[in-house]
């Protein structure tokens, strides 16, 4: 368990096996900055941004901080040559690629001295990655908020340490000490924490999507586009309600896209309740309020919550203990 946790810490060089999620829009230097600060290793999203904002962003986190941090490249993003060849000339140090298959660049990374890792929604293409060289997966359940995958945190990360000898990162679901000691549980040698970032001072992302997540109750999460091939979880709204209309429609599938053009966008910076997607993940019905940054590693880690499960599982153990010695 120890060689587990240390063994990404190292690749990481952070104080805690946390991972801050890619999240576009939402994730700039600012927010990435205070992760990486507070001891996780922040992300700066990339997802449709051009490379000159890219550039713009890892320039800024060089100033706000001294610690790792990392760039999230979001791959069916139009710019996605350019910005993983920015990544690269860069020199950042972690480079972390989600909704697609990264092996073309994998090796210009490696060449870079860059730590790479794929966000995988399955064990297939956690074992490719292991072979195209990436140095550890981040397995992400579809308990996670935006672009999403079929299987569980639960199922999912089971099944993909079982088929890599790569450290796994579990994501999807993860929003405080419990869910943590649960994902270690599973095999995981650390976390990946997107929504529960959202709410903390730091996010630059609009007053009304961090109220959204606060007032969200568990029948307020939603998936549109699984018609689409393109499945997405957000927060339930009038968009959302248009979209999910449209699925299996004739024609349906252009027409959600077209709908989703912009609508992230919409959300994270002018608010748009309306016509905004307002992606999250299952958690936000159990978050509740704005906090910094280096409270909510804090809550992440705590020790009381660990020790609490550490105690329960001895219990369980000592009743298993029992059961033989009668047997
Ligand atoms: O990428 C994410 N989550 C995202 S990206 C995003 S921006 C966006 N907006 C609208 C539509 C689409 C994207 C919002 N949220 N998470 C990582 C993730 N990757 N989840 C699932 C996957 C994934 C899925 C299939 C990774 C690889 C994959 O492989 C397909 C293949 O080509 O083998």
């Amino acid at each position: 368990m120890l060689n587990r946790l240390s063994k990404l810490k190292d690749l990481l060089k952070t104080e805690y096996p946390l991972i801050q999620g890619g999240m576009a829009w939402i994730a700039d230097a600012d927010l990435a900055a205070s992760v990486s600060n507070a001891g996780g290793l922040g992300v700066i999203a990339a997802g449709n941004a051009p490379p000159s904002w890219v550039k713009e962003q890892i320039d800024k986190i060089r100033t706000l901080t001294d610690r790792p941090f990392g760039v999230n490249i979001m791959l069916l993003s139009p710019y996605v040559k350019e910005v993983a060849e920015l990544a690269a000339n860069e020199k950042v140090p972690v480079v972390i690629t989600g909704a697609g298959n990264p092996r073309d660049y994998i090796e210009m990374w490696k060449k870079a001295g860059i730590t790479v890792a794929a966000v995988v929604a399955s064990s297939g293409l956690a074992v490719m990655m292991e072979k195209a060289g990436a140095d550890f997966v981040i397995a992400e359940g579809c308990e996670a908020g935006g672009h999403i995958g079929e299987m569980t945190t639960m199922v999912l990360v089971p099944n993909v340490v079982r088929s890599v000898s790569l450290p796994v990162v579990a994501a999807g679901g993860i929003w405080d000490a419990n869910s943590v000691a649960a994902a270690f549980c599973l095999g995981a040698s650390g976390v990946q924490v997107g929504t529960r970032f959202i709410l903390s001072a730091s996010c630059n992302a609009h007053e009304n999507y961090k109220k959204k997540i606060i007032g969200a109750k568990d029948t307020d999460v939603r998936v549109t586009g699984r018609s689409t091939g393109h499945p997405v979880r957000l927060l339930r709204n009038d968009l959302c309600r248009r979209m999910l209309q449209l699925e299996y429609k004739d024609n349906g599938a252009e027409q959600i896209e077209k709908l989703g053009e912009g609508s992230l966008r919409r959300a994270v910076l002018e608010g748009d309740l309306k016509n905004g997607s307002f992606m999250s993940g299952q958690c936000a019905c159990l978050l509740d309020s704005v906090q910094t940054t280096e409270e909510i590693v804090r809550d992440l880690f705590d020790h009381r919550l660990f020790e609490k499960n550490a105690a329960m599982l001895l219990e369980l153990s000592r009743i298993q203990g029992k059961g033989s010695e009668e047997s």
